[in-house]
């Protein structure tokens, strides 16, 4: 029915315009032709004053109106220090740009007025003027050099890598279809080396272990991620697959993650995710309910996020790629960051697969150090000086003599021993050969300088070297 309508309007429309055309014929045909077309041209002169009028008034009007849904005005001000920058660069372009725009209207429409058709009115040719030509030269080249000189100053600037003694953190953020996953450099403040022959389904991103600059890298693939307010933030930019890009609208970040060529960018961020949402909370816009459905659940300001998203159309799945990020305060950030695990200590340590597999590692042997001296400590303040068990302590097979990693924890028992001088211990082994691994403790001991009168064998253990200490 509403087709037939539509169809039956369409037609009628036609007719209405055919007969307009005969009429038209028929005024031509009264006033001469001439005096019909003099008519026509003025009509046509009028109109185009009046549609440049309504065309510019409506340009401001507009850009007036959705000022608020572009980048650099109203709500949407930039959240890093560089983005003040691009966004300066781009109003400057704006207004050279758009004095262009409106005069060269005015222009094309006032021309089409003032000459207009009328009789025994010819063009006027310029063919040559030297003149006019350098005027038309030099105003468009002098600002193509400003306009280009600023942006080129801009580009240094926003493009300028980190230098070695400057305080910054970097994260390495690798794009895949269709997820990013980030990494951050754990304690040391250094990621470790990656080897792309190095991935398999567990260590998806072919990280090193061998470095021992990885062994405390953080892996996130997924959910949110934080960074610091008021930290200068590099970037490391990795393609799996496809091109990607990496782009966090808010801070005017914006870089492709290209598979084979490592990028990178430096961006500060200036202002938290909470203090953010405040500033949306003054526009009228951004206190409407978040979602329509649920008119007095929260304020659009209230769930806003900085987003993480990819701005390549890298698939089908392109739009997942999108994670949140939460800019916080550096205190908040060290509380979130210490509650990360090690992907290394998490994921691969000690299974199949980990290539330092049987070695003890650097930060094992610090971190049992701490361990072992508060547990010693403990047991020797405790009401009843307690039991200490020397679970890192171990023998060659079924003989007596120590296994090459012992050493570590005997030589933690020796600083416990020196620390605590009235201390003594009685150690006990297990297994068929209990008393002559107990006695090769006892001789590790003496042979460090522990007096042979605060260290005696003890009944045989059920498994492994234990210590009773006696004060
Ligand atoms: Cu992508």
């Amino acid at each position: 029915m509403t087709s037939l309508i539509v169809l039956l309007c369409v037609i009628l429309v036609s007719i209405v315009l055919v007969q307009i055309g005969k009429v038209y014929e028929l005024t031509t045909v009264i006033k001469g032709e001439e005096a019909a077309m003099r008519d026509n041209s003025k009509w046509n002169g009028r109109l185009s004053l009046a549609f440049v009028v309504v065309f510019l008034v409506s340009v401001v009007w507009s850009a007036y109106d959705y000022k608020n849904l572009m980048y650099g005005y109203g709500p949407l001000q930039s959240a890093s220090e560089h983005g003040k920058t691009l966004d300066d660069i781009f109003d400057v372009t704006l207004f050279f740009t758009g004095i262009v725009f409106v005069l060269t209207q005015i222009a094309l429409f006032w021309f089409a007025y003032k000459y207009q058709w009328k009789p025994g009115r010819t063009a006027k040719f310029i063919p040559h003027d030297h003149r006019l030509e350098m005027w038309w030269t030099a105003i468009p080249a002098f600002v193509m050099t400003v306009l280009v000189i600023g942006g080129l100053n801009a580009w240094n600037e926003v493009m300028a890598d980190v230098s070695p003694d400057e305080d910054y953190m970097e994260i390495e953020a690798t794009a895949q279809q269709f997820g990013w996953t980030i990494r951050y450099p754990g304690p040391d403040g250094k990621i470790g080396t990656r080897n792309y022959k190095l991935t398999t389904a567990t260590n998806q991103l072919g990280i090193d272990f061998t470095d021992p600059k990885s062994w405390d890298d953080v892996v996130l693939p997924g959910g949110e991620f934080f960074l610091p307010k008021d930290k200068k933030i590099r970037v490391r930019i990795i393609a799996k697959d496809v091109l990607h890009n990496f782009d966090l609208p808010q801070f005017r970040v914006k870089m492709d993650a290209v598979p084979g060529m490592p990028t990178y960018f430096v961006f500060k961020p200036t202002i938290t995710t909470a203090d953010f949402r405040s500033e949306l909370r003054k526009y009228p816009e951004y206190n409407e309910p978040a979602d329509k459905a649920d008119p007095t659940g929260p304020k659009r300001w209230e769930k806003f996020e900085f987003e993480l998203a990819c701005a390549e159309l890298c698939g089908k799945g392109h739009y997942s790629m999108r994670r949140v990020l939460k800019i916080v305060p550096q205190d908040e950030f060290d509380v979130w960051y210490k509650g990360q695990k090690s992907f290394y200590d998490s994921e691969v340590r000690g299974k199949e697969g980990d290539p330092n597999m049987g070695k003890v590692l650097d930060a094992e042997i610090s971190k049992r150090a701490t361990e072992f001296g508060e547990t010693f400590k403990a047991a020797v303040e405790s009401a009843d000086a307690g039991t200490v068990s020397l679970a890192n302590v171990a023998f060659d097979g079924e003989t007596a003599s120590l296994s090459a990693d012992s050493k570590y924890e005997l030589d933690n028992l020796v600083t416990a021993l020196n620390t605590f001088p009235a201390v003594s211990v009685a150690v006990s082994a297990s297994g068929s050969e209990a008393a002559a691994r107990a006695a090769t403790v006892i001789k590790y001991l003496t042979d460090r300088g522990i007096g042979a009168d605060r260290l005696k064998a003890g009944a045989a253990s059920e498994s492994g070297v234990s210590l009773k200490i006696s004060r």
